[in-house]
């Protein structure tokens, strides 16, 4: 942060505030403070006939200073600053660049005046963090837009382009292409005095309405869409509740609303998940490590996993060679790749002119290796055999450059056994995407003891081109994610034998916040998937592990989940989604016969309590491992990958609300039914003796 976060110049008649608080003018208090003394100064200043707010950067006011979240609040408030902004008897003019979001658009619509550099977005993303725009930002923007746009803003938290936001009047222009924002704002300025344009405050304009029904069936599809959260509704309700009432009544009635949301433990749990997203990326090992070249990226295999890598790395602006097996499978990929970029245009994510050109210029299919001689990357996504894996490295060794990386998407082989195949185990690691691949956030790089710290600087660079939300991880069967999910699908499974349907689980689940629960799951994966991990793992399998043989009878009778018509659920025309199965639990009533189980209930509750204790202990053993850096890596992981819900923060974070100590009691409790399922994690119990938090490991 520079000293002086806001700067009070004049040039001519113009009073000049410039924000300079980087990386994104976050609006904290000092900010705050140097806000009313530039507006001091300029309202003291009698050659100042009008002033334009702007800032350096590279963005104008990104939101208020979200790390100040949570801590005993600090003078000047950002309400009245805006409002001591808007009161000036003499004319401002906000010129915006970058992303004006959150307390940075709040702080935009007290200026009376609003201009645009091209490539501005603007956003009241709050609801995002579970909290509402509490600087005016729900009494103001309506006021502007109506309520019917403004709520949509709101409650979709969605960045709006400077096109609509000219159309929505929300900015009275854009500057000139090219211009800065201080040059465009003197020019601009300059215009408005020779016009005689005085202050034009939104406080002063009418309040919109909305009729009944409208609001009614907005509500009813904001419900529905965040399920669970409750920032979104407080939203409408401040924003509907503030227009009937005179402005000041309804910025109090904002702040109370505000004031409740920021208590919540919804509103911890999403900065927590917006601050641990961008902390994974942080990890001591990496600290001045500059990361290789990787503008040439190369993929083997070009199924769904291979062709979506290839996507997302193109989609990137990376070049990209896929080499398969023979002429006929490259043929294949190639049309893959080709149709998927024609589904990026129809969901609006890629222009025509872009796709043709990605074909013409950035993508080829090729049936040899060597065709990857000169990539800087190379990942590899062929069948998960360790045969053909090492078919695949010993040909990527005798091809690819010196100092080229290259990669393994496995799921679960062992990395260091793959990079020994090599004769550069430092240039080997795992790139471990998730399917769809240029759709799904989150990536496990995968670091073996010999891969080298610029190596991993380079999957970390890499996943950022591909904006993706990069996790480290250490080697073991299923890494961060896959190894915690192996735990709560057995508990699922030790439910279910004990008198859980699998649909009751699967209710409780999506009703604790995930979007799918285990066994709804298992079905669009596929249950041939599930039967082939039980097959690798049997060998190795402790005797003393429950195995669900009904799995197996599901899979034997060809019932494979949604792509057969028939997996725990049944599948037609009528059911999409799935209807449940009387025949699948006779199979599992035939095998808690097997095992002398009578069937117990198990309330909603019960069911969360054991599957979200399972969680976090594995998760605990994850850290304890060092197969997570550290607790919110195991979070971003779980959000991104898994479905866990955001507003509640991942399971670290939500264990650390509910308290270790409770949890750890739980565990025992389930242990002296089952102690060999219910071990507690070390890391758990040392926590709880010495009264720390995972919270406490995050820093
Ligand atoms: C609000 O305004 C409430 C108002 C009512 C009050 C009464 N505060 O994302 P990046 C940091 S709520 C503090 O990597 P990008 C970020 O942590 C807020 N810090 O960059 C990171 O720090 P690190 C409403 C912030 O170019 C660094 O800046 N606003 C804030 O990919 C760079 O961030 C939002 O919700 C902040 N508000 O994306 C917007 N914002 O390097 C939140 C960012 O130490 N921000 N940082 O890790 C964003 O969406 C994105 O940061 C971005 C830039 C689009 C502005």
């Amino acid at each position: 942060m520079t000293e002086t976060p806001v700067r009070y110049s004049r040039e001519g008649d113009v009073a000049l505030i410039c924000i300079d608080n980087p990386p994104v003018n976050a609006i904290g208090q000092a900010v705050r403070t140097g806000l009313v003394a530039s507006i001091d100064a300029f309202a003291g200043d009698p050659a100042a006939k009008i002033a334009v707010l702007y800032c350096a950067g590279r963005t104008f006011v990104a939101g208020a200073d979200i790390r100040e979240f949570g801590k005993p609040p600090q003078a000047p408030f950002l309400p009245d600053v805006i409002g001591k902004l808007e009161a000036l008897d003499k004319p401002v003019l906000c010129v915006m660049h970058g992303t004006a979001l959150g307390g940075g658009l709040e702080l935009a619509l007290g200026a009376h005046y609003r201009l645009g550099v091209p490539g501005l977005k603007i956003g009241l993303p709050e609801t995002s963090l579970g909290i509402l725009p509490g600087a005016g930002g729900t009494q103001r923007l309506p006021r502007l837009t109506g309520l019917e746009a403004a709520l949509e803003m709101i409650t979709s938290a969605r960045h709006v382009p400077a096109k609509e936001a000219l159309a929505l009047g929300v900015i009275d222009g854009l500057a000139d292409a090219g211009q800065d924002p201080l040059t465009a704002g003197l020019a601009h300025a300059h215009d408005l005095l020779a016009k005689g344009a005085g202050p034009r405050r939104i406080c002063d304009m009418p309040a919109p309405s909305i009729a009944p029904d409208q609001l009614r069936d907005m509500r009813t599809r904001t419900a529905k869409r965040f399920a669970g959260q409750i920032a979104q509704l407080t939203a409408i309700d401040a924003a509907v509740g503030g227009a009937a009432l005179p402005f000041r009544d309804g910025m109090q009635h904002e702040r109370a609303l505000f004031q409740t949301l920021m208590e919540s433990p919804q509103r911890a749990a999403l900065v927590h998940a917006f601050l641990a997203e961008r902390k994974v990326a942080q990890l001591p090992e990496l600290a001045g490590i500059a990361p290789r070249a990787f503008a040439q990226i190369g993929v083997v295999g070009g199924g769904r996993m291979g062709s979506g890598i290839a996507i997302s790395a193109l989609l990137a602006g990376l070049d990209v060679t896929l080499v398969e097996r023979d002429a006929q499978a490259a043929a294949q990929a190639h049309q893959n790749v080709a149709q998927t970029l024609a589904d990026s245009v129809k969901r609006g994510k890629l222009t025509d002119e872009g796709r043709a050109r990605i074909l013409a210029h950035q993508f080829r299919a090729a049936d040899s290796y060597a065709a990857l001689s000169d990539r800087d990357v190379v990942i590899e996504a062929v069948f998960e055999d360790m045969d053909i894996k090492r078919e695949v490295f010993t040909q990527l060794d005798q091809h690819c450059k010196q100092g080229a990386i290259l990669a393994t998407n496995t799921s679960y082989l062992d990395i260091p056994q793959i990079a020994a195949m090599t004769s550069r185990p430092a240039d080997v690691l795992g790139l471990h995407f998730f399917s769809p691949a240029h759709i799904m956030r989150l990536l496990e790089i995968v670091v073996p003891d010999k891969t080298g710290a610029d190596v991993v600087a380079t999957g970390f660079a890499f996943g950022k081109k591909l904006g993706k939300v990069s996790v480290r991880a250490g080697v073991c069967d299923g890494f961060i994610g896959n190894r915690i999910l192996q735990v709560y699908r057995a508990v699922s499974d030790h439910m279910v034998l004990a008198g859980a349907s699998p649909y009751a689980v699967d209710r409780a689940v999506t009703e604790f916040g995930f979007p799918m629960g285990p066994y709804a799951v298992q079905d669009l994966a596929g249950l041939d998937i599930g039967f082939m991990t039980r097959q690798r793992k049997a060998a190795s399998r402790d005797p003393r592990e429950f195995v669900a043989r009904w799995a197996d009878v599901m899979h034997a009778r060809g019932w494979h989940g949604r792509k057969t018509g028939q997996g725990y659920y049944s599948y037609d025309a009528d059911h999409p989604k799935g209807r449940p199965s009387p025949e699948v639990e006779e199979i599992i009533a035939d095998e808690r016969r097997a095992h002398g189980v009578t069937p117990r209930e198990f309330s909603a509750d019960e069911i969360v309590a054991r599957y979200m204790a399972a969680m976090v202990n594995e998760s605990a053993r994850v850290v304890g491992e060092g197969i997570a850096a550290r607790p919110l890596d195991v979070d971003v992981t779980l959000l991104h990958g898994y479905g866990f819900p955001r507003w509640r923060g991942g399971p670290m974070h939500w264990a650390d609300a509910q308290g270790l100590g409770a949890l750890l009691s739980q565990i025992e409790g389930f242990a002296r039914e089952d102690a060999f399922f219910w071990q507690p994690a070390p890391l758990l119990q040392q926590l709880v003796r010495e009264n720390l938090s995972f919270a406490s490991l995050n820093s």
